[in-house]
């Protein structure tokens, strides 16, 4: 081999070792929120996530509510409930749907009501492998768009 072509190499990998921290990316579609109507106080945002690499969904933060949580729901005696969780998994090249149903953000504290057409503004934050958090920013378009059957129910279940 000769030193020319050593010299080439080497400046191959300097190049790969420099490959931007930008990379990781984490894709974002199809960002929509429940409208609202006259006294209701949560809803539920909904999205899908990609990530380039194994990542973490750890939060959300929008100016529209005052407490946001990520939710899973959960089947207990025969009723879907729903429940919060510290963070949500973003397995590498896979589409995480954020769907009614299933995982949700949940606004609640709404400081003012959500109506169709509007945009609701939502920051992800994110962590990588490497623990740097990034952040996304997001726009969700709300919809007025009837909540389905199996989430009747479930905010009264303390009898
Ligand atoms: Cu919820």
């Amino acid at each position: 081999m000769s030193y020319q072509s050593i010299l080439r190499r080497i400046s191959i990998l300097a190049c790969l070792l420099a490959a931007p921290a930008w990379a990781h990316t984490v894709a974002v579609s199809g960002a929509w929120v429940r409208g609202t109507v006259a006294g209701q106080t949560a809803t539920g945002a909904f999205l899908e996530l990609k990530a380039s690499e194994a990542a973490v969904l750890l939060g959300v933060a929008s100016p529209v509510a005052k407490v946001i949580e990520v939710h899973e729901m959960v089947m207990e005696k025969d009723v879907m409930r729903m429940r919060a969780i510290p963070k949500l998994d973003l397995p590498a090249g896979k589409t995480v749907e954020l769907k009614p149903g299933g995982y949700h953000i949940m606004l609640m504290g709404l400081v003012k009501p959500l109506k169709k057409g509007d945009t609701v503004p939502l920051t992800l934050k994110i962590e990588g492998r490497d623990k740097k958090p990034i952040t996304v920013e997001v726009k969700a378009e709300v919809r007025d768009q009837a909540p389905p059957m199996m989430m009747e129910g479930h905010e009264h279940m303390h009898h």
